[in-house]
């Protein structure tokens, strides 16, 4: 029996998940006396560091848990939580953290560094643990901004480090009290083998001396990512279809190319690093009657142990009753049902368009409220843009490139437009104006779709992702156009995008994902 300590702050399906699938039941803390009579207990860090320690404080939880630690009780703390194990945090300057280890946790700050990391890392490991007996070196999943910093954590607590432009503590642990910054619950078959241990020993034992050769330093793999747009058919049926420049049907029908949960499921096992589901009509339905998007995710965060993005209808709404949903409600039931990140396409577009009007952040978008609280890690902004030719860059107000694929007059330079309701309506708004103002608001990561290209199997549009990537800090998956290994090569050699999204040739068998993994690894370029 495992107590897990839900404090309702966000995706803790994937750990109840986990743990269900490694054969455990699970009882949750319902009061701070269940923190001390848990056998062993869980604390899923989930959400910002302000948030989490106001939740505990609020529910009373921070004396027993600072209690229970002392008295060396078995303990497993993910993400935010090691990191609440400190004193403090930068993320929320005045909100103490628990205190078990001295100093405050830090933002990575070099300013070369895509913030947050997102993706698999490696670890190095200084001293032997019974929760790594079997760990062979593989990269485990990441997902923060912020990281404890190693001068703070002496060699009794000291498990773990991890390389990212700097190195900084991915693993702490003393006597029964280990806590990760990594995700073992998304971290595939290597994070369940580590969670498992943690389930079936009665007690966790370390030992001086590292397990794991990993070279001068661990690197950051870029990610493979498998996208999955779904929507209903005519007959009512949902299904996973896939559209040539966003025009999905053929011969009037809207093509159908498998379900949601199988497929997911099948790329999980074929090794993708991640699965985007985009609910492709969300914006016409109300979000939360929805119910099938959140069946999906309920059902595939049963069988998938890497992140899940869900897209498509996340915006405030009033439903059919008259009551009004904020998006942060719309959010927080996708986190609930299984999602460890939401992307918003729409209404980003709309609020870029308000901010630029008005000059002003309200503070009151879905970009700002899903990241206040959830973290902007959580909030994607799926952008869906296409090119407008232009003979010179004056005739446009908008920021346009030069382009070595000119238009069919001969343009030489194009801008890129972005696009509302599918690709459906183009707005006056660039793709540059939307990604720098979503990463003001808090946005954690771009996926950038490019319309002219998706469906085509040509190749990824490289002008627009370094014409992306130049401007934000954040980082960008390439999106639309993948059709051969050579051209996952060519993102990551040409372009910085830390990952790369692919559907049609995945869905239709053209390429399996191992193959692109082998053809990134025989170019040395870091994958899982
Ligand atoms: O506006 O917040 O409701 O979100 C709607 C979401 O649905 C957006 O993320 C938008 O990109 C997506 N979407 C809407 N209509 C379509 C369509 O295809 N008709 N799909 C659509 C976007 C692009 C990618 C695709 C890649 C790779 N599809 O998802 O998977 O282009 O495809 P490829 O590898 O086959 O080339 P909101």
């Amino acid at each position: 029996m495992i107590t897990l300590l839900d404090y309702g702050a966000g995706n803790v399906r994937s750990v109840r998940n986990a743990v269900r699938r490694l054969g455990c039941e699970i009882q949750d803390v319902t009061e701070p006396k269940d923190i001390l009579r848990a056998e062993k207990l869980i604390f899923p860090g989930v959400g910002s560091f302000g948030s989490v320690m106001n939740k505990l404080v609020e529910k009373g939880y921070v004396e027993p848990l600072k209690q229970r630690i002392a008295a060396d009780k078995p303990f497993l703390g993910i993400c935010v939580a090691l990191q609440a194990m400190f004193e403090a945090s930068a993320e929320s300057p005045g909100v103490p953290g628990l205190g078990v280890l001295p100093g405050t946790v830090q933002r990575f700050t070099d300013p070369r560094l895509t913030v947050p990391q997102i993706g698999w890392n490696g670890i190095r490991l200084h001293r032997q643990c019974s929760l790594f007996e079997d760990y062979r070196g593989e990269k485990l999943y990441f997902v923060h901004s912020y990281h404890a910093r190693i001068e703070d954590v002496d060699q009794h607590w000291l498990l773990s480090t991890t390389d990212y432009g700097q190195s900084f503590v991915s693993g702490i642990c003393r006597g029964n009290v280990a806590a990760f910054q990594f995700h073992p619950e998304k971290s595939g078959a290597p994070g369940l083998t580590i969670l498992g241990r943690f389930l079936e020993n009665e007690s966790i034992t370390v030992r001086p001396g590292s397990t794991t050769v990993a070279g001068d330093k661990t690197h950051l793999a870029k990610r493979v990512i498998a996208c999955l747009d779904v929507r209903s058919n005519d007959r009512g049926d949902l299904v996973v279809t896939k559209g040539d420049q966003y025009d999905v049907r053929a011969d009037g029908e809207v093509r159908n190319l498998g379900k949601p949960v199988e497929l997911a499921q099948r790329y999980f096992e074929e090794g993708a690093d991640e699965i985007t589901f985009l609910n492709i009509t969300g914006f016409r339905d109300f979000p939360l009657a929805d119910q099938p998007m959140l069946e999906v995710l309920r059902r595939t965060s049963e069988k998938v142990f890497v992140p899940l993005t869900i897209g498509g209808g996340i915006r405030a709404f009033t439903d059919s009753d008259g009551v009004f949903h904020t998006a942060l409600d719309v959010a927080s039931e996708y986190f609930r049902s299984g999602a460890d990140k939401i992307s918003i396409g729409s209404d980003a577009v709309y609020t870029v368009e308000a901010f630029l009007a008005s000059g002003q952040a309200t503070g009151k978008s879905a970009i700002e409220q899903i990241s206040a609280v959830y973290g902007a890690q959580a909030v994607v902004i799926s952008v869906d843009p296409r090119r407008i030719y232009v003979s010179e860059p004056e005739r446009t107000t908008h920021q346009v490139i030069a382009t070595a694929q000119p238009g069919p007059g001969g343009e030489r330079y194009c801008w890129y437009q972005c696009t509302v309701k599918g690709g459906r309506e183009g707005r006056d708004i660039d793709v540059i104006q939307l990604v720098t103002v979503c990463e003001r608001l808090g946005a954690g990561e771009i996926l950038l779709n490019c319309i002219d290209r998706d469906g085509t199997n040509s190749g990824f549009d490289i002008e627009l992702i370094n014409h992306v990537k130049e401007r934000v800090s954040i980082p960008v998956i390439a999106s639309s156009g993948a059709g051969r290994p050579e051209h996952f090569i060519e993102v990551f050699e040409q372009t910085g995008a830390e990952a790369a999204l692919a559907a049609g040739i995945f869905h239709r068998r053209e390429i399996g994902i191992r193959q692109v993994k082998e053809a990134l690894i025989e170019r040395d370029i870091s994958c899982r």
